[in-house]
């Protein structure tokens, strides 16, 4: 192995110290109850929120929660009922999130006005979930036979609303498989088609809308393998996919002919990725300490956000570079030691000025091992 010099190592420690200590971590919850999938845009953020205890929340259920990002923090609840909400997006201050009506799962919206009046932009019998809204446009996914939130009796397929009124959403998938987990950009969304329609699921797509009418979804991925939840920012998409045997974050920035190329590295099943510009982050376990932590690529450095090997991170979102994920206490043997709380960090993208090699250097220490030089809380 080659030998460091001291005198190499030591500005770089400092270098990586101060880089670490750059990253202000905020916790913005603190209780005794699930805070889980947060989304953010700019510094609004959105969460779900277990008004009965700890996972799964057996004694009551989830409300949506809202912050805007102003100190001291004072989230308020957007919800406030005795039925499950999830599943909540936000763009500029429009939210949306998935609701009951009482008797199957609807899709509602709330425009950031005071005093809080959700619309209910679907009222069917059918069972809708999982929104994502950019501007004013909205997708979801929807069942096509019944309410049954697990759409046994049919499939889903994925729904569009333009944000206008009345509201006409616009069926833009039709076949006989799932299609879920939508998200859009602009104009431009993407999904994931699962092509299994029986267990074992092996072959799962990611497909693509532009915007364009009349409506002619593309399978981005077309293979034996699986490509899935799949995020879009402007015309670049990421997803999770495999690379040599690992599951990695893909992207695609939106060119033709279509070739991807991959954002994280190494082991530990890098999953969930979310993209902002040319910002990506995900979750991911390169140590597999059976915890993970969430990575933040500025488009040329892999960066460890939430570094901290007592914590279990996950669940990331991303706004420019505000970043937002839940995590807990945790354990190898006991798994999570207490409930879920919700983080948000500033990352810093300004590249350092030292050599290349340091940089290399710098990138595989914030990669690897170099756990202990950081603590969060
Ligand atoms: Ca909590
Ligand atoms: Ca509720
Ligand atoms: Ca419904
Ligand atoms: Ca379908």
């Amino acid at each position: 192995m080659r030998k460091i010099s001291s005198a190499l190592v030591a500005p770089l420690i400092v270098l990586i110290a101060a880089a670490a200590d750059a990253i202000d971590v905020v916790q913005i919850t603190d209780d005794d109850t699930l805070d889980v999938a947060p989304a953010i845009s700019g510094s609004n953020v959105v969460w779900m929120k277990c008004d009965g205890g700890t996972w799964p929340c057996q004694n009551g259920d989830f409300e949506i929660y809202f912050w805007d990002g102003a100190i001291p923090i004072v989230p308020i609840n957007i919800t406030d009922n005795d039925t499950h909400d999830g599943s909540p997006d936000i763009s500029g201050s429009n939210v949306v999130w998935a609701g009951s009506d009482g008797t199957d799962s609807e899709i509602f919206y709330w425009d950031g006005s005071f005093p809080i009046v959700p619309i209910q932009i679907t009222n069917n019998n059918r069972a809708d979930n999982a929104p994502h809204i950019s501007g004013s446009n909205v997708v979801w996914e929807q069942c096509d036979v019944g309410d049954d939130p697990y759409c046994d009796s049919g499939d889903t397929e994925i729904l569009f609303w333009d944000g206008s009124f009345p509201i006409v959403p616009i069926q833009i998938t039709n076949n006989d498989f799932d299609d879920r987990f939508a998200a859009i950009s602009g104009s431009k969304a993407v999904w994931e088609g699962v092509e299994d329609t029986v267990p074992p699921i092996t072959t799962i797509d990611v497909y693509f809308w532009d915007g364009s009418f009349p409506v002619a979804p593309i399978a981005l991925t077309d293979n034996d393998t699986l490509d899935w939840r799949p995020d879009i920012s402007n015309s670049t998409v990421v997803w999770v996919g495999r690379l040599d045997g690992q599951q990695q974050v893909l992207r695609w920035d939106g060119s033709f002919p279509f070739v991807p190329s991959a954002v994280s590295v190494g082991t530990g099943g890098a999953f969930l990725p979310a993209i902002s510009g040319n910002h990506v982050v995900w979750q991911q376990d390169p140590a597999l300490l059976g915890a993970g932590d969430i990575y933040f690529w500025d488009g040329a450095e892999i960066i460890n956000v939430s570094n901290d090997s007592s914590s279990r991170d996950e669940s990331a979102d991303i706004s420019g570079s505000n970043v937002v994920w839940t995590g807990c206490w945790w354990d190898s043997y006991w798994g999570c030691l207490d409930d879920e709380e919700i983080y948000f960090a500033t990352v810093p993208t300004a590249v350092p000025s030292i050599s290349s090699g340091g940089l290399a250097l710098l990138a595989g220490l914030v990669l690897g091992s170099a756990v202990w030089l950081f603590r969060r809380r």
